[in-house]
């Protein structure tokens, strides 16, 4: 049986008996009609990938829908009655994010409460604890790795604690963000030591093969993500006596999503982090959740529709929960990850801005925004109702992810910009002010990623380190431009814990056996609370770099033309070191958006202005709104940049 209008009939039918069951009237009614409004999504995503299983599938999950809307604590009710009545709150000028390790942030998770003052200075609205599920022993590529979707690790607490958490937080408007991984489990999880002890159902819950022939075949076209530290991507298993499919580390498991099963327990998991009030579900490695012969295994169809079909049914049972899509891919198919497919079919509301992130990086470098301007003006828009995650850094490596395109057209070699790249924030190009690393250089294509803390890329740590009070300068100035960048994009800007002190690397994890294999740990050091407690002193480097992006924060909680319900333009200027963008909210105002990558200062004709649609615009971040406009020119400070907005 396929999902015809007479299938689907009676999955709504079966909804509305086990609502009339387990919901009162009024609980009842709403589900139905978020029922209505999601089931052809759903169903449509679910016939896509399972054909034929598609409808046995979806009986058996609506069960678990109901049972989670009659489970929902009734704060989260609320809070779901508020998201519905504000669509649009993840688009909000006034959003500002933070990412960090409970662990390495606070400790546990009872004192990350303690510390919520600190973020709260800061404006943030969202916080992102990087995996706190219960992980394998180490190593467990930072909690990536999970033993357990329903428990929470032990050294940081256990479920209550995340629960007492999200109440702290939902107390002070901030929202929780959690990862959840998709793609795959610890080889420590249960349904893996089950497939271990022989069980055939659990074995089916991954990619098993017993002999080489068809990891062989895929391998012919499938990258390697940790090319240096775990190549290939299928893993010998004596327990099963057979190969076992593992994209990331030997011991990361993908899962089976071919199997309905899969996609029934997943939803569980989902719906089990909604009700501990989980309001935003990062999706770790997106791309990845559907394999084909012949490609790259990445952005498959069935990705998205497996995505989808999550995405609607979890709306049914959570309507405030959001998904955050963590797809690090190609400008074109990032869009994908927001519903802009032949039509749009709501999918995540929001993504990471990689492109944002490495242009910006590689204009710092080149003191050239030429780059930027072409790759970000052909971005396609995010579907209306979804919007970016802006970011500067994260826990990961920066990926040079710079399009042949976009490199040719403005006559760069994409090979060497990239390359060029990875060696300027190693530090190893002459006139370089960085103090990066190479993560994972891969010999036979010559690409190599970037390890490295904001304050160390962007040149603090060079300043510091030389004792040179102008280099020192022009590090603090570039770590806030890049920050004045992704806090004026369309988006949440998510700050990475430790950035807002400029903390520099931290080589501390070449001694820990668990990490030193992996130098992306150089940025994700410890909080410094000594450093922290310098916040307010603008003579110190931790002064300057915390108040100017209090400072950002706080203008833009300000500025309604910074919601991202609206348009953006990446306009070309006649100077080839200003990024210059528009963003336009209708009803809500216009911002033009300047940004001065070189080391000296620059003008721009002011014709920008006009092309802006702004007559005579103040400076937002400026005191009193000045900035210097004189002889048809708009001066831009060294690596310093202007919100114009009108007056
Ligand atoms: C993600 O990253 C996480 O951010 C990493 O910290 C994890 O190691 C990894 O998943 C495995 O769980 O390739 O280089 O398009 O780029 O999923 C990092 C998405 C990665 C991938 C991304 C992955």
């Amino acid at each position: 049986m396929t999902l015809d209008d007479r299938a689907r009939a009676a999955l709504r039918e079966q909804v509305a008996l086990l609502a009339a069951d387990q919901l009162g009237a009024a609980d009842a009614a709403a589900l139905l009609a978020r029922v209505d409004r999601r089931l052809d999504d759903v169903a449509d995503a679910l016939a896509l990938v399972y054909g034929d299983a598609a409808a046995d599938l979806l009986a058996g999950v609506f069960e678990d829908v109901v049972a989670a809307v009659a489970a929902r604590p009734a704060d989260l009710r609320r809070l779901d009655r508020r998201r519905e009545d504000e669509p649009d709150w993840h688009l909000r000028e006034d959003q500002i994010g933070y990412v960090c390790y409970a662990d390495r942030f606070a400790g546990t998770l009872a004192n990350v409460a303690k510390r919520l003052d600190h973020l709260e200075e800061l404006g943030v609205t969202y916080l992102h604890l990087m995996p706190l599920l219960r992980p394998r022993p180490e190593p467990n590529d930072g909690g990536y790795a999970v033993a357990d979707f329903r428990g929470v690790d032990p050294a940081l607490g256990d479920v209550d604690d995340l629960e007492q958490l999200t109440a702290a937080l939902r107390a002070r408007g901030m929202s929780l963000c959690l990862d959840l991984v998709l793609n795959h489990t610890a080889r420590e999880h249960a349904w893996a030591r089950r497939a271990r002890a022989g069980d055939p159902d659990y074995r089916d819950y991954y990619l098993v093969f017993d002999d080489r022939t068809l990891p062989d075949a895929y391998e012919r076209t499938l990258p390697e993500v940790f090319p240096d530290t775990a190549p290939g991507n299928f893993t010998w298993e004596p327990a099963l006596d057979a190969w076992v499919w593992t994209t990331f580390h030997e011991w990361q498991w993908d899962l089976n999503h071919a199997n309905p099963r899969v996609f029934a327990e997943m939803l569980d998991v989902i719906l089990f982090l909604a009700n501990r009030g989980v309001e935003v579900l990062r999706l770790d490695a997106a791309p990845f959740l559907w394999k084909r012969l012949g490609t790259d295994c990445q952005n498959q169809p069935e990705a998205h529709a497996l995505l989808q079909a999550f995405r609607g049914l979890s709306a049914m049972a959570a309507p405030a929960l959001l998904f955050k899509a963590e797809a690090i891919v190609p400008p074109d198919q990032l869009v994908q990850y927001l519903g802009r497919h032949d039509r749009f079919r709501p999918e995540c509301e929001l993504a990471y801005h990689n492109q944002l992130m490495v242009q910006t990086w590689s204009a710092l470098a080149t003191r050239e925004a030429r780059l930027a301007t072409q790759a970000l003006a052909r971005l396609p828009a995010p579907p209306q109702g979804t919007t970016w995650a802006t970011f500067v850094r994260s826990h990961d490596d920066i990926g040079w992810a710079i399009a042949d395109a976009d490199a040719r057209a403005v006559g760069l070699d994409p090979r060497l910009h990239r390359r060029f790249l990875a060696d300027f924030y190693a530090g190893r190009h002459p006139g370089s002010f960085a103090r990066g690393a190479l993560f994972q250089e891969n010999a036979l294509t010559g690409d190599a990623r970037t390890s490295g803390s904001a304050a160390s890329l962007s040149g603090i740590e060079q300043g510091l380190d030389l004792g040179d009070p102008v280099l020192l300068d022009q590090g603090i100035r570039r770590l806030l431009l890049a920050h004045a960048i992704a806090f004026a994009f369309p988006g949440i800007p998510l700050l990475w814990m430790g950035d807002e002190l400029a903390l520099r690397n931290d080589p501390s994890y070449l001694q820990d056996p668990a990490h030193a294999h992996d130098n992306r740990w150089l940025h994700r050091p410890l909080m410094d609370w000594e450093a922290a407690a310098r916040r307010d002193d603008p003579g110190t480097v931790e002064g300057r770099v915390f108040g100017g992006l209090r400072h950002l924060a706080a203008v833009r909680r300000r500025l309604p033309a910074l919601h991202a319900g609206g348009e953006t333009h990446v306009l070309w200027t006649d100077q080839a070191a200003v990024l210059a963008w528009l963003r336009i909210a209708p009803g809500r105002g216009r911002l033009l958006g300047l940004a001065n990558v070189a080391d000296t200062e620059r003008s721009v004709d002011d014709r920008v202005l006009g092309e802006a649609g702004l007559r005579d615009p103040v400076d937002a971040l400026a005191p009193h709104g000045r900035f210097s406009h004189h002889g048809g020119r708009v001066h831009l400070p060294r690596l310093g940049a202007l919100w114009l907005v009108a007056t």
